[in-house]
């Protein structure tokens, strides 16, 4: 076999894996050394490429396209700083359990550290945010080391699905000649007889294991279920079934998708973030079990609360990792959750005192009575365009959201509902960075997705719209611009007058309608409330980028939240009085 069949066997067997263990998405940035892997791909009847030129957002669009297929999802770069471009997507990607198979091109061994251009010290660059790391072999056609090509695939994409899901890495060192044969492509995809299956199995918990569990939750007089990020959906009917059978309140998170959906809202409380902040239900409320499901909440005033309790404390991890930021948990119980819910249900007796619950509920409803004061406000306000979204949002649509104050005002605005409104966000950081990539690899696989987002976060990815140009995804993106980091305000370096605005409230100045006009998009500048129900209801029909931007001001919008945390706080109090003690 000549360097170019050899080159060609090799790369075609490891593509076709890629195919045989069901990744059908690759996305691809242009460069010279990943040709091999470029042209196979490409050519592979099976496999969809996502071109997408700066490997910042490209990273950021797979890490969408795979947390919306909920599925390992591939990436492919040529060497040198390309590859360091991926680096804040594959870190989102390890801290939010996304899988994705990150393949980058590399020169071969002896043209590195002598000089040669684009070539940087590739070898475990992404440290331990990755959860494996291959330097493949050179290629070569013998039958095992085509073996070993297929079963690096097969292992890496099971690497990347296994809970806790992640990103993999796999550099290939590629020696010229770069182009393979793409006629004797489909001879070498055929050759399927070195391959394995790989069938990881979910974490479970022992008979004993659960009767022990089971008996020490069943003692509970006060118990408390919080879920956090949950990407199993079976969750939402195994967690409210297990709420409703032992008479413990479900604190739910947006992302926790229990929000939303067809499943039994009697037990799931929404409003915690806010009634949280008042002294009086802090002091009313102390559970003695509490039991906790994927990721740590969004809201900071339910880790303050929680850090205030003495309770056993229960962290459910199907992953087996240690997600305790508060340092409370007694227990951590590695097990798929839906399973454990399930099980544990099957072993407990119906709690028949709903009275505990029922002062949960009561607060809720209090709570949320008095945010919906909201809609009384008539000027453009962060806070009321979540309270809005609840009511425009369309059935089965899908709502992604920005980090800083979107994911927050929705999680105070963004009450219960049946619609089926899917949410997402970049949890696992919390970067700012790539998010108009996320939600555009997420509009690509889902119908009617929003972005909400600040004005600083679209800033930061705007070459991310160019995929969305080029591939015409259909994509509403609510701009909240406030000139600046509006969460800064809230936060006690605002009281540093004579610093506050050029270190931390960054104004900009910028005009975004002229990225509109750059990348295609239609553009909008909201100025009332009726013209924003209009525009983001007829933006559903409009195919492509549609861009509305709300402009609302950093100062009133901090006033504007400080004064409803009061008001709720005094209609809890008077609706409460005595009842919730
Ligand atoms: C990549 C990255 N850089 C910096 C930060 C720190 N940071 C957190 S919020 C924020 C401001 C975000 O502004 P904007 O997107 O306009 O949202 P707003 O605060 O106005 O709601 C910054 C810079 C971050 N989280 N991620
Ligand atoms: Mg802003």
């Amino acid at each position: 076999m000549n360097d170019r069949d050899t080159l060609t066997a090799y790369v075609a067997a490891f593509v076709d894996e890629l195919a045989r263990n069901q990744i059908n998405d690759v996305v691809v940035s242009p460069g010279s050394r990943s040709t091999p892997l470029a042209l196979l791909l490409a050519e592979h009847p099976e496999i969809k490429i996502h071109i997408n030129v700066d490997e910042r957002s490209a990273a950021f669009f797979a890490l969408g396209l795979a947390k919306a297929m909920k599925k390992p999802v591939a990436m492919l770069c040529t060497s040198g700083t390309a590859t360091a471009n991926y680096y804040p997507a594959i870190v989102e990607a390890f801290y939010s359990r996304v899988p994705l198979i990150v393949l980058t091109a590399d020169r071969p061994h002896e043209l590195r550290d002598v000089g040669a251009p684009q070539t940087i010290n590739q070898i475990g660059m992404y440290g331990n945010h990755v959860k494996w790391f291959v330097e493949m072999a050179l290629p070569e056609s013998s039958m095992s080391m085509i073996r070993y090509a297929r079963t690096i695939c097969a292992r890496a994409v099971a690497t990347a699905a296994n809970e806790p899901a992640g990103p993999v890495h796999l550099n290939f060192p590629l020696r010229e000649p770069l182009i393979p044969n793409l006629a004797e492509a489909e001879k070498y995809r055929q050759e399927k007889q070195a391959t394995v299956a790989i069938e990881p199995g979910a974490l479970t918990l022992s008979t004993n294991q659960l009767a022990a569990i089971a008996k020490e939750i069943g003692q509970a007089k006060r118990g408390l279920i919080i879920c956090g990020d949950l990407k199993n959906n079976g969750m939402k009917e195994a967690v409210t079934e297990l709420g409703e059978t032992l008479g413990f309140p479900i604190l739910a998170d947006p992302l926790s998708q229990l929000r939303s959906g067809q499943h039994s809202f009697s037990n799931v409380i929404d409003c915690y973030d806010t009634f949280l902040r008042d002294e009086q239900v802090i002091e009313a409320f102390h559970p003695d079990v509490i039991l906790r499901f994927g990721a740590m909440p969004v809201s900071k005033p339910l880790l303050l609360w929680l850090k205030k309790q003495q309770a056993q404390y229960f962290v459910i991890d199907g992953g087996a990792g240690f997600r305790d930021p508060s340092g409370l948990a007694t227990h951590m119980v590695y097990s798929e959750e839906e399973k454990f819910c399930r099980d544990l249900v099957e072993r407990l007796h119906k709690n028949l005192d709903q009275g505990w619950l029922q002062r949960w509920v009561k607060v809720n409803e209090a709570t949320k009575h008095a945010l919906r004061s909201i809609a009384n406000e008539e000027e453009l306000d962060e806070g009321k365009l979540f309270y809005h979204l609840n009511e425009l949002m369309p059935e089965h649509s899908h709502l992604f959201v920005g980090n800083s104050m979107p994911i927050r005002d929705l999680d105070t605005f963004f009450f219960s509902n049946n619609k089926n409104v899917e949410i997402y966000a970049n949890r696992g950081a919390n970067g700012i960075d790539g998010i108009v990539s996320t939600a555009l690899g997420v509009s690509t696989v889902k119908e009617k997705t929003v972005l909400v987002i600040g004005d600083l976060s679209f800033f930061h990815d705007m070459n991310g719209l160019l995929a969305g140009k080029l591939q015409g995804q259909n994509l509403t993106i609510l701009v909240i611009n406030n000139d600046g980091g509006g969460i800064f305000s809230f936060l006690s370096q605002a009281s540093e007058k004579e610093y506050f605005e050029v270190l931390f409230g960054t104004p900009h100045g910028l005009d975004f309608s002229h990225s509109a006009q750059l990348y295609n998009a239609t553009y909008q500048k909201i100025q009332n409330w009726d013209e924003f129900s209009e525009v983001f209801t007829a933006s559903f029909s409009i195919p492509g980028l549609k861009i509305i931007e709300i402009p609302t001001n950093r100062e009133s919008n901090v006033l504007k939240h400080r004064n409803l945390w009061s008001f709720v706080s005094r209609e809890i109090a008077d609706a409460l009085i005595g009842e919730i003690q």
